[in-house]
Formats: C-alpha cells, structure tokens, sequence
C-alpha cells in the first residue's frame, strides 16, 4: 500500500526510525501527457503536467507540510503557525487536525479563495483574517515565532522544501531522467527552490545524468524577481501567488542562473487563457495560479524559445509543467471568467430547443 513521500523517499530525508510520520498519503501525483500542448510546442516536444492538484488537500503544499508536521512533532511542538495565500493554511490546517496540535493561520483579509478557507476553518485552524497583504502576514507569523515556542510552519522552515522536493524525484522517476526544461509557478519561490535541491540531489545520487532548465512564472502585477525589487501593492487574479517579496528570492535566482533558465512574468489574461485551455482541452480543472506555468510555456513558446534552444541541443526535448493547485480551490474564478447556465423551463421542448433537436 502507498504510504506516502516519507515512507518512499525516507532515505532522501532528514527523518529517523524517532521520527512520527503525520501523513495524508501526499504524492505519488500523475505525470500526465498532454497531447494538445506538445503539438502546440511542436515536433519534438513532449509536454507533461505534474499534477499537483490531487494530493490529499488539493495542492502540493502537502509534501511539504507532512515533513513539517512530523518534525514539529518529533519536537514536542504543540502549536504550529503560517501566513498564507491560501493553500498553506488548508494544508498546515489538515496536518495539524491529523497529528493533534494547534494550528494557527494568518491570512490576508479578502484575498484568498474560498474552497482554502473553508478548507482551514473546518479542520479546526485558529484563522485570523489580516487588515493587509501576505508580506505583511508573513512578517508578522515569524515575529511571533521567533518569541515563542510556536513552530513556523512557512517555508522558512527548510522541512517543507524538504517534503517538496520529492516531486522532483517523482518526475524522474516516472520519465526515467530528468526533464529538459520545467515550468512553475513562482510565488513566494519555495516550490522552485525545493524542486531544483531535489533534481540537484538525484544528480549527485547517479540517478539522473542531467538537470532541467528552471523556467519560473510570477504574475504581472506581482513579480518582484522579474522587476528586481519589492512590490508594495501585488495585484493578480492569482491570488495564491499574490506576493510581494518571497522569502526565497535569493534561492529561487540561484536555481534560475544555476539550470541557465529563466523567471518571467505572465498577465492576468495569459492565466486565464491557459487555465480554460487546460480544463476544456485537457480535462484539467487547476486554480489561476497554477495555470501561470502553462501561460509561461506559451509565452516562451510564443517566442521561439523552445524551438532555439533545440537547435542548440537537438533531440527530443521533455517539458514538464507542474500544476501547483485543484481548480475546485477558487469555484469563483470560473463563475467570473465563463458564461453562467442558461435557466430553462421544466420542459422537454425547451430543454430539447436548446441543446439543437
Ligand atoms: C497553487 O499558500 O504561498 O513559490 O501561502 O498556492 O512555493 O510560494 C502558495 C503558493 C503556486 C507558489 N501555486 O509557490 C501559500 C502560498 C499555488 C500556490 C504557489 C502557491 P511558492
């Protein structure tokens, strides 16, 4: 039986037999081929989704919260804290209600997608809605962590990038090496921090001959690694990825020079963009924020970038995009961006009218 990214990658984790393991059975998410987006890149191409949207809480804050949890409690810890877009609180929420402790969660006031709420509150976090943004959430959860024994739980705590970067050893597993290029959403940059420490060590480990280009996606209207400094005011339909000021900037750089990739900003209208092309091409509902990988894919696509790399290393070439969140985590979204049903009479005639018999 499955047990979860502790149990199948122990051996690649700071963990020991002292160690409880607070799981949900997170990971072992599917690859996914999408036809529709390797023909979009071209011949030679081969485009898949790390779909992250299926672990236990709905996003891949999962792999890193079972790590965090399980060393909070090999601690003695009986309280955890974060600040969040969203996501992180759900997932520290769940892991939390698992292993008995208190959780606490601040989150930006008005700003976070509803299904994550919910999400939160009914597992039982003690959540406090901020008159403010994340930056000035987060600035607030590591004060109060610093002064009390309460254990952060953001990925500060270098357990999460630990739990996350067992993703990376997933895709290789599963495409047999490591992919050539790989697409992420970037917020506040612990996901791609944590994937490259994870391609990095399989490396080391003579799992893999080679290393992915790290192609990292921030939204426009909050891209502070793209415009090179802080953004007061982040604005973007993204609301996951509504930060100003990631508190791994200077990691999430060094992945980006050290793969020789890049980190770009995508509009609003790009995310949405993909984000309907992938539920009704692909059958793959994510949340906006996720979907900036796929815009970032097309965008650089767009632009020949794919296509000039390949004549400088020909051959086949592997893409994956890692699909960050479940697209039932913000129902809103959709009811804003696609047409709302038509209301019908209770008739045949009517209902037989409209769907053209
Ligand atoms: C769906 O939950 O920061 O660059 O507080 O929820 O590692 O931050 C969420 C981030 C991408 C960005 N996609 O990852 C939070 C939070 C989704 C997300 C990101 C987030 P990082």
């Amino acid at each position: 039986m499955y047990s979860g990214i502790i149990e199948r990658f122990r051996k690649q984790l700071p963990v020991s037999k002292d160690t409880p393991v607070v799981s949900l059975k997170e990971g072992n998410t599917p690859l996914i081929l999408s036809d529709c987006l390797s023909r979009i890149i071209g011949k030679g191409f081969e485009v898949y989704l790390k779909y992250e949207g299926l672990n236990p809480t709905g996003s891949f804050k999962d792999r890193g919260m079972t790590m965090a949890v399980s060393k909070a409690k090999e601690a003695a810890s009986r309280v955890i804290i974060c600040a969040s877009t969203g996501n992180t609180s759900a997932s520290a929420a769940a892991y939390a209600a698992k292993a008995g402790i208190k959780c606490v969660v601040l989150i930006p006031e008005g700003a976070i997608a509803l299904g994550k709420l919910a999400q939160a509150l009914i597992h039982g976090a003690k959540v406090l809605a901020v008159r403010g943004n994340f930056d000035q959430a987060l600035s607030l959860v590591k004060e109060i962590a610093a002064k009390y024994s309460i254990t952060l739980v953001n990925s500060l705590n270098p357990y999460r990038l630990e739990g996350q970067k067992t993703a990376a050893f997933e895709i290789c597993e599963d495409l047999g090496r490591a992919p050539d290029f790989q697409c992420i959403p970037v917020g506040n940059a612990g996901n791609i921090t944590a994937y490259w420490k994870g391609y990095k060590e399989y490396k080391q480990d003579g799992k893999i001959k080679s290393l992915p280009k790290m192609l990292g996606f921030q939204a426009q209207g909050a891209a502070p690694i793209v415009k090179g400094h802080p953004i007061k005011n982040p604005k973007t339909i993204a609301t996951a990825i509504r930060i100003g000021n990631p508190a791994s900037w200077r990691q999430a750089e060094a992945a980006r020079d050290e793969s020789r990739g890049l980190i770009d900003a995508v509009s609003d209208a790009e995310i949405i963009s993909a984000y309907k092309l992938l539920a009704s091409r692909e059958g793959i509902f994510v949340e906006p924020a996720s979907a900036a990988s796929v815009a970032g894919l097309l965008k650089l696509a767009g632009r020949n970038y794919f296509r000039r790399a390949r004549r400088q290393a020909p051959g086949a070439a592997r893409i994956v995009c890692v699909l960050t969140g479940h697209g039932l985590k913000d129902p809103d979204r959709v009811i804003k961006v696609i047409k709302k049903p038509k209301v019908v009479k209770a008739e045949l005639k009517a209902v037989l009218k409209e769907i053209g018999y």
